[in-house]
């Protein structure tokens, strides 16, 4: 993290285009940073975007709505004051965590699942008939919810068995 902050904000980033904030990625001179735009960009870099641009716009809807859920559930970690670290806030975002997980992410839930239902290629894809960024950027989500929702658990492994069938 000190290597990342130091990047960002103490002139890490020399002669790089710039970044406002972490997560951020380099290759060489191209550095770039928004967390839905470096999920694309490796998506196209790696194989993992649809050619097609009505079929890749649709993987980026995903993308950005993902984006909304992690903001949101930011907000439930940080009840008191937002720009404030979690740990000055712990007690206080309980019930915030609770509510998150009990009534805003099922509603995340319910929508993904309905994508998975209305893509005619099925098989389990986001977008189309094989595996894209939409896929992975869903998938982690639950990972790192688990860390700190006990209800996400049996989602979780719902998504576990799902790839593993692929
Ligand atoms: N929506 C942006 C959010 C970036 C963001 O807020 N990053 C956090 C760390 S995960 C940060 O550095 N916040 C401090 C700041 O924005 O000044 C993204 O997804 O990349």
């Amino acid at each position: 993290m000190p290597a990342i902050v130091d990047f960002c904000w103490k002139g890490g980033n020399k002669g790089g285009f710039p970044v406002r904030a972490p997560p951020a990625i380099r290759k060489g001179g191209f550095v770039l940073c928004y967390t839905p735009v470096i999920m694309a960009y490796l998506g196209r870099r790696f194989g993992l975007m649809p050619s097609d641009p009505e079929a890749a716009a649709h993987v980026e809807q995903v993308l950005g709505v993902v984006t909304d859920a992690v903001a949101e559930g930011r907000l439930a970690f940080h009840p008191k004051d937002f720009f404030a670290s979690h740990k000055t806030q712990v007690d206080e975002s309980v019930p915030y965590i609770k509510q998150y997980g009990e009534q805003r992410l099922p509603k995340y839930l319910a929508h993904w699942e309905d994508i998975l239902k209305h893509n005619p290629e099925g098989q389990g894809f986001m977008v189309g008939g094989s595996v894209t960024v939409a896929d992975l950027a869903v998938y982690q989500l639950p990972e790192l919810w688990s860390e700190c929702v006990a209800t996400v658990q049996p989602i979780k492994f719902c998504f576990k068995f799902c790839f593993i069938r692929h």
